[in-house]
């Protein structure tokens, strides 16, 4: 039976289009999704960047439903139970040393408002409330939370909603020099001196936190040049500013490492999270905070909260118990090693496409890669979604469209063939777009 499209309003999406042309998913397994017709697709940007351990994988429903049965929901305030911390302990134990507290949410977005009303709070607990500006970047997606926004860096996220916060913006490291380059590009200019910019026109005193995605993932798959998050964090320290790594794509292996922050030996103050942390199955975001900003707020009298912020299924135990059978099969399958041990060849793959007609650009890191096409002649993005549209209906890959720029960025647990049969794929359905 056809599906009816018109109450649900999508997220992100051209709605009168969809409802012409549905592109409906009924099933998934492993690195596969069913289509609505029966078809079986390689997915090759698990879901939205989160099913890092595949689809509907036996062990997370086994761990999900048998929650359910014991509690299905105990309230995170005031009281606890156990999963929860349990999770919390093992999730310390992966993020980088220092960072060994974990504030739980239920998305990306929370994740960010959380981590900078921690940022904020924190300098003025400790007699620096003069800090209340935030730096976010050009390009940057931080959510769709007021606070994401205000950092964000996306003009269309931004326009009707106003700027909530003071903010600053660095710019991006996109350049066109460097197109085709493999990993991290050179760093041929100085990307940062905005930043000590910033710092003279409004002085470090005002300045609360620096955010940044550490490879930026929506905008298009932007990999930092060389050097560049190790000075970003020289200069936060220098100026005594908090440095905020958005993780959310980043985190549970996307780039072969637990972290961005080890992959890149890059440690800061606070890392946020969501997507991966449960392969997407049930929403869950972890924030992880340092030591040093944990303990400035456990000083007060023992009976006063110490942060006025939270949410109801802040710690669910259902999503807490996904979360942990999830950690367990990245952990038994080695997968942040297999997908470390497949990224050269998922690299070779990606770069094969160069000379596919109008690529533009191709850029990786780990298992993320981007594809950018010139515009099309009708505008921007529109040769994209024709080749998106052909890669669904015709070429049974899923891959994902943001303006001009194919983004891929396939489960962990995929094979050498799978990602050769995924790009080769894909390059057909480009070069018939041309
Ligand atoms: N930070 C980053 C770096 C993200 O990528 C969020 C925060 C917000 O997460 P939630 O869970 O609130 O959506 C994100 C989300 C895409 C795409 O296609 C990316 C995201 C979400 C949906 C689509 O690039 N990233």
């Amino acid at each position: 039976m056809k599906t009816k499209t018109s109450a649900f309003w999508m997220p992100f999406t051209a709605n009168r289009k969809f409802a012409s042309q549905p592109k409906m998913i009924e099933g998934g397994e492993g690195m596969y999704y069913t289509t609505e017709d029966g078809r079986q697709i390689i997915d090759g940007t698990a879901g939205l960047w989160c099913c890092n351990a595949g689809h509907s994988r036996p062990e997370i429903v086994e761990a999900v439903s048998s929650q359910i049965k014991k509690l299905d929901y105990a309230p995170s305030f005031q009281l606890g139970h156990p999963k929860a911390f349990e999770l919390a302990e093992r999730l310390v134990a992966l993020s980088p040393a220092t960072l060994d507290h974990v504030f739980f949410t239920n998305s990306g977005s929370e994740s960010v408002d959380t981590a900078l009303k921690i940022a904020l709070a924190y300098q003025q607990i400790r007699g620096k409330g003069q800090k209340q500006r935030l730096i976010g970047r050009e390009k940057g997606y931080h959510g769709t939370g007021f606070g994401g926004i205000s950092v964000g860096g996306l003009g269309n996220n931004k326009r009707f909603f106003g700027t909530a916060l003071p903010t600053d913006h660095l710019p991006h490291t996109l350049n066109p020099e460097n197109a085709f380059s493999r990993g991290l590009p050179e760093a041929n200019k100085n990307q940062l001196a905005e930043l000590e910019a910033i710092v003279a026109l409004h002085d470090a005193s005002t300045i609360a936190a620096v955010i940044v995605e550490p490879v930026v993932g929506s905008a298009g798959v932007i990999v930092p040049p060389q050097g560049y998050l190790k000075k970003l964090r020289e200069l936060c320290t220098a100026h005594d500013i908090l440095l905020i790594f958005d993780e959310v794509i980043t985190a549970f292996g996307r780039i072969g490492s637990a972290f961005a922050a080890q992959e890149f030996e890059v440690l800061p103050d606070i890392i946020t999270t969501a997507k991966a942390l449960t392969s997407g199955v049930i929403p869950m975001g972890a924030v992880f905070v340092s030591d040093e900003i944990h303990e400035t707020f456990m000083k007060g009298p023992e009976n006063a909260i110490e942060l006025f912020h939270g949410y109801t299924y802040s710690g669910h135990p259902v999503a807490a118990a996904a979360a942990l059978a999830c950690l367990d099969i990245y952990e038994k399958e080695k997968l942040f090693e297999h997908s470390k041990a497949i990224s050269t060849h998922f690299e070779d793959a990606a770069h094969g496409l160069a000379n596919c007609a109008n690529v533009k650009d191709v850029r990786n890191y780990g298992l993320m890669a981007a594809i950018e096409l010139n515009s099309g002649p009708s505008g921007v993005g529109t040769r994209a979604f024709e080749v998106f549209n052909k890669c669904f209906f015709e070429k049974d890959i899923l891959v994902r469209v943001t303006g001009d720029v194919i983004a891929l960025s396939p489960p962990l647990i995929a094979s050498e063939q799978e990602i050769t049969r995924l790009f080769s794929q894909l390059a057909e359905a480009i070069n018939e777009t041309a």
